[in-house]
């Protein structure tokens, strides 16, 4: 019953910031995800009878691609699989079922917040058994594997009925599809104060939460809605579309823009939030108040003994480098360690594993603890209502007095997308170039302190990785990053980072990009932006 398949290598099958994603055209070429999952089997060791946990977030090509998936499983010699109903698991909800029926590990379809459909994009990614993304020296393995791939095996089955509950079986492995959001909302239950948040609710209190017609519908409905109370309706394009409505499933001012609309009128509800496609982003909106992911990851770290998950306080926080330093400020005052570490959940594994650090996040929505090993979009709202429901004021009011107490860091990243590849290389390298002379030198009336391509080395396994951005720190603590996309599948994306802390409480209600103007432009002067990319202006500014 197994077939052994002749196959050619295809080229550039790396996995980038967070799996390998590519157009849908190029995935649904004859094996071209068989053999990139046959790569990841033969990279895997002592895995014959093991549990894997498979599921997406129901984009175009999400189900073939699942069948796909588990007739390999079979034929590699998976004792059984556990898969979404209907082919759906969102990414932390992935996680939180490997770990809880310790899997081996799981396969998640997705390609996140970028755009669906037939003509859009489609990834598969690898997380190991502790829940989360698989690291560096894996995803190396399995791209060193694909290079020389001559054939895969594939086992000759019927599809399994991806929409019926329970189990079956091709060979000898079983395959259970389960539903996809019961484990997820009992461990949610078990993190926050639903009784709390039941009674906010219960109280008047109003929200809007924006699936962007992606995986999170099913999740946020079932427990905003059915458990929490929340009137229906809270849930907008709740359904998910393989095709996401046609939008960026991405949830930031750009495209989730009616929400923010709505949050900033003056009838609008006291909570706005927002998920990405696989449900692992999060944007948090107040009635007049948007919240950077930055400060949202340093509120809820000075807030989340609220919550009963984690009412023993927090061990430590992670964030990722570009992520504003506005954490560190809470991690001192709580006496606690702030690391610092890759763009990519995958860094913060390890420091969660070895109880390092309890919360962590990045300044690209995401926010997430050691309840899983993945960002978690609907957790991080869930803590901010759990919050909310304890302090009982309003989000603006919870923003504005933690700046006063801690100072504000203004924050805005800028994005150049779909720039010529070879420009924006040789920017960087340009910049790279001259990092040594850098430190002393004053552009518009900011001096240079030092400069440096952002290495991390782990403290737990010790691996080092290099070159993960461009840093340039002024005088006056204000901070540039410099730092091209690892998620884009086409041409290269220039991210631009800019900070500025502002330790004065009768500035901490400037308009941001007024606020970070004088740094916009000497960033842009710093690297020839326009003369090197073409581009006057960015493409997304969040
Ligand atoms: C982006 C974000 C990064 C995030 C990654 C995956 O990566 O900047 O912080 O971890 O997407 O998020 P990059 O390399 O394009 O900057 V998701 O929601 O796609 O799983
Ligand atoms: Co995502």
């Amino acid at each position: 019953m197994i077939r052994v398949v002749a196959t050619t290598p295809f080229e550039g099958q790396k996995p980038g910031t967070s799996g390998l994603r590519k157009k849908v055209t190029v995935f649904r070429q004859p094996h071209y995800i068989e053999n990139f999952v046959q790569g990841l089997f033969d990279s895997l060791d002592a895995f014959e009878g093991e549990t894997l946990v498979i599921g997406g977030d129901g984009r175009f090509y999400n189900r073939e691609a699942i069948q796909i998936v588990i007739k390999m499983a079979a034929a590699a010699g998976f004792g059984r699989v556990l898969v979404g109903k209907g082919g759906i698991l969102s990414t932390p909800a992935a996680s939180c079922v490997i770990r809880k029926h310790e899997a081996f590990g799981g396969i998640i379809l997705s390609a996140s917040h970028n755009p669906g459909g037939e003509h859009g994009d489609f990834g598969i990614k690898y997380n190991i058994g502790n829940g989360g993304p698989a690291p560096e020296h894996v995803t190396d393995a399995i791209f060193e594997r694909t290079k020389t791939i001559r054939e895969y095996q594939i086992m000759d089955a019927d599809d399994v009925d991806l929409d019926a509950l329970g189990i079956t079986r091709i060979g000898d492995m079983v395959v259970d599809v389960i539903d996809p959001v019961e484990d997820y909302a009992e461990l949610m239950g078990e993190l926050f104060d639903f009784d709390a948040i039941r009674d906010l609710f219960a109280s008047g209190f109003t929200m809007r939460f924006d699936a962007m017609s992606a995986v999170t519908g099913p999740y946020a409905a079932a427990i905003l809605e059915e458990t929490l109370g929340a009137r229906s309706g809270t849930v907008m394009h709740g359904e998910p579309l393989p095709d996401f409505g046609g939008h960026h499933p991405d949830p930031n001012l750009v495209h989730a823009k009616e929400l923010n609309d709505l949050l900033m009128s003056e009838d609008g509800p006291d909570l706005g939030a927002a998920s990405d496609g696989d449900g692992d982003r999060n944007m948090i909106i107040g009635r007049g108040r948007f919240v950077t992911p930055s400060d949202s990851l340093a509120i809820i770290a000075a807030n989340a003994h609220l919550a009963p998950g984690y009412k023993d306080g927090i061990a430590g926080i992670a964030r990722s480098m570009p992520t504003s330093g506005a954490a560190d400020r809470v991690a001192e005052k709580l006496g606690v360690k702030c690391y610092e570490t890759p763009t990519g959940w995958k860094f913060f594994g390890n420091l969660l594993d070895a109880g390092l650090a309890t919360v962590c996040g990045e300044e690209s929505f995401g926010t997430g603890s050691n309840h899983v090993r993945e960002k978690d979009g609907l957790w991080a709202v869930l803590m901010w209502l759990n919050i909310l429901a304890a302090r009982r004021q309003s989000l603006a009011e919870i923003v504005a007095e933690h700046w006063e107490a801690y100072g504000r860091n203004y924050y805005t990243r800028h994005d150049y997308e779909e720039v010529d590849s070879a420009a924006a290389d040789a920017l960087m390298a340009d910049l790279r170039a001259r990092l040594d002379t850098l430190p002393g030198t004053v552009i518009n009336g900011l001096t240079v302190e030092r400069a440096d391509d952002f290495a991390y080395h782990d403290p737990i396994d010790g691996s080092m990785t290099t070159k993960q951005g461009i840093r340039v720190f002024f005088t006056d603590g204000s901070r540039l990053v410099y730092r091209l996309s690892g998620t884009g599948t086409a041409g290269a994306t220039l991210r631009l980072y800019l900070e500025r802390f502002e330790p004065d409480p009768t500035r901490h209600d400037l308009d941001t990009q007024d606020a970070l103007a004088g740094l916009v432009q000497i960033a842009r002067d710093l690297a020839d932006i326009e003369g090197r990319t073409g581009r006057s202006a960015p493409t997304v500014i969040t």
